[in-house]
């Protein structure tokens, strides 16, 4: 069995929001986890936007491999693409995103104003899969900025704009995307960043799969925060050697697989295992990517 079991039924809704919302702006910023960028991005959706001027908004940058962060944007630079690492709790990056919707819009600023019609701001709007902060980028890049522009009859029917800079302008709501699921390891990855439900996958074979990576990544946090001092081959053995070294065990000393398996994956959500990516750059795969 798979270790997520999807529903690709939700793709036509997000395709339709994505296609009707896109003529009304001039940049998408399209919001993924800093942790996997590929992985939290649909490419495939995105690519039905490809004529519109896209940036990818590397969020809970905080979260991820500072070394695996700098490699994704010079990756993604390589291939014609704008990238800006951000972390929406802090607001780090916050400024950048704006100059970056700002420079992404020039040329088509100066090609308007050279047929003589009047400047006018920059419209953006921000799309990810669930989970990924496009709440939380929103409200950090309004910061204290809310003024509401109104609605532009006709042109953005009904939507509410918000002026993030003195030329910059956001839509006020993100649009959803779905998860895409490539293979399970993306689907594994999808699961540990909280894109996808927790009902919907089982979280010992997620978590099982997960620690040899982060044994791999940091093995010190996870010898200090869940007390192995190796590991297992047996995903089975490193959640019981968790579950002994964490308490979690049930009358009759049954270790409580799920309860342990639940703490690993809310723990290195919350970045207490220590920032790891969980995807580097093609090119960099091989090499050494501890801050
Ligand atoms: N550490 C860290 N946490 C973040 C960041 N951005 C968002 N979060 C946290 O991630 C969780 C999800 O953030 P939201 O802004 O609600 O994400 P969303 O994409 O709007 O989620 P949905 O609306 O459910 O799809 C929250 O607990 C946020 O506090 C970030 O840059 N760094
Ligand atoms: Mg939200």
């Amino acid at each position: 069995m798979p270790v997520i079991q999807w529903f690709p039924g939700h793709m036509a809704k997000a395709r339709r929001v994505l296609q009707e919302n896109a003529p009304l702006v001039d940049v998408i910023l399209e919001i993924v986890d800093a942790r996997c960028p590929v992985a939290s991005s649909n490419t495939e959706l995105m690519a039905l936007v490809a004529h519109k001027t896209r940036i990818k908004i590397l969020n809970k940058a905080d979260l991820a491999d500072p070394g695996a962060t700098r490699a994704w944007v010079e990756h993604f630079r390589q291939r014609g693409e704008l990238a800006v690492p951000l972390d929406a709790v802090k607001g780090t990056g916050a400024r950048e995103v704006i100059v970056a919707i700002r420079e992404a819009f020039a040329p088509k600023l100066a090609e308007w104003t050279a047929k003589g019609r009047k400047p006018r701001p920059a419209r953006a709007m921000a799309v990810g899969i669930p989970n990924v902060g496009k709440s939380s980028a929103i409200n950090r890049l309004v910061g204290s900025r809310k003024a509401v522009v109104g609605d532009k009859p006709g042109v953005t029917r009904g939507k509410q704009w918000i002026r993030i800079g003195g030329d910059v302008e956001l839509m006020d709501m993100p649009g959803i995307l779905v998860p895409k699921f490539e293979d399970q390891w993306d689907g594994v990855l999808l699961a540990s960043i909280g894109a996808v439900k927790e009902e919907v996958f089982d979280q010992r074979e997620v978590a099982g799969l997960l620690l040899p990576y982060f044994w791999a990544k940091r093995p010190e946090s996870v010898r200090e925060r869940f007390g192995l001092e190796s590991i297992a081959p047996e995903p089975e053995r490193n959640l019981e050697a968790i579950g002994r070294a964490r308490g979690l065990i049930r009358a009759g000393g049954v270790v409580e697989d799920e309860k342990v398996a639940a703490m690993v994956l809310r723990e290195f959500r919350e970045g207490k295992v220590g920032r790891i990516s969980l995807q580097v750059p093609p090119t960099s795969a091989g090499s050494t990517l501890t801050s």
